[in-house]
């Protein structure tokens, strides 16, 4: 396999990689499709620096110019925040044509989890995953994100699933593939802008040393695949319960009466939610994914030592 020609990892992290320092690796779509500019752009940094403060290194994953890249320059971050949208988004699927034209692409969930693992690093932070959509019976619109869990082994960190999916198929689809759902001190999925969904998680596991053990025993006994480690967001910054289900049921039926579909859903019902609740939900967004970083910084470094 001629990775070298593909891949290119910051000095950074090339360090941090040769010294088993713990690192957390970060998605770009969320940069370029999941937040407007320029908080996009404020909160990749900001998260980041969170990272550092948590005694672990931050690996930004993108592709740009035809190469796979794990770790990006603030000129880069800055980049793919500002062309926002015109940035392609990169799943599973996306890469080879986006290396053979040497071109740019946002990576999902998936794609940065291939990447990632391909530079070694297993953990993952993020906001929100990618799930089977609301009406998926029809549309067949289920994430790339959830087939990657089941075959790529990294670990990822995020607010739970979001109502604009179908939560409960969500769940049954992650089964199905034996990817095991962890709930972060919770017994119950939060639903990312709100702590509670009404579904409940495989485990409720209290510590981030006791994750890092999960992931350990998983991948020693050879069962392929990542896992979903589910945060829900601190109390301080939760949304109204009723409010948000509005708006997400507000979105999806524009979302429907517009013909939106395939790659344009998610972010399409993301910024028709933050228009709907005036800006609530980028702010709960943007804490939730700090929160997410921190605690995949604890299973970096307990995941190092084992
Ligand atoms: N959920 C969010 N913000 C995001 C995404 C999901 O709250 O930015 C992005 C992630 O990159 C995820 C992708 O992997 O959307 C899922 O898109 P799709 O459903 O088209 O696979
Ligand atoms: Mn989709």
């Amino acid at each position: 396999m001629n990775l070298n020609k593909y891949l290119e990892i910051s000095q950074e992290v090339k360090e941090a990689l040769a010294k088993n320092k713990p690192i957390v690796a970060l998605e770009s779509t969320i940069i370029s499709h999941g937040m407007p500019y320029p908080q996009n752009v404020e909160t990749a940094l900001k998260v980041e620096s969170i990272i550092r403060e948590n005694g672990a290194i931050p690996a930004t994953i993108a592709i740009l110019k035809g190469k796979l890249k794990v770790g990006l320059s603030t000129e880069e971050i800055d980049y793919l925040g500002k062309k926002g949208l015109e940035v392609t988004k990169a799943s599973r699927r996306d890469i080879p044509a986006i290396l053979a034209t040497k071109g740019d692409g946002a990576t999902t969930v998936a794609s940065t989890m291939i990447i990632a693992n391909l530079a070694d690093i297993k953990v993952f932070a993020t906001g929100g995953i990618g799930g089977v959509h609301r009406g998926a019976e029809h549309t067949m619109d289920i994430s790339a994100d959830l087939e990657e869990l089941a075959m790529t082994d990294v670990a990822v960190v995020c607010a739970g699933a979001k109502s604009i999916l179908d939560i409960g198929l969500t769940l049954e689809f992650l089964e199905t593939k034996g990817v095991p759902v962890i709930g972060y001190q919770t017994k119950e999925l939060p639903a990312f802008y709100t702590r509670k969904s009404g579904f409940s998680v495989d485990y409720k596991i209290d510590t981030p040393e006791e994750i890092a053990e999960l992931l350990k025993a998983k991948w020693d006994i050879g069962l392929k695949g990542g896992a979903v480690i589910a945060n829900p967001i601190p109390e301080e910054f939760a949304m109204d319960f009723d409010l948000i289900t509005n708006a997400i049921n507000n979105a999806v039926k524009e979302a429907e009466e517009n013909g939106i579909k395939g790659k344009q859903s998610t972010p399409f019902l993301l910024s028709k939610v933050k228009d709907i609740t005036e800006g609530k939900s980028l702010i709960a967004n943007i804490e939730l994914v700090y929160n997410n970083a921190k605690l995949a910084c604890g299973i970096a470094k307990k995941y190092v030592t084992l």
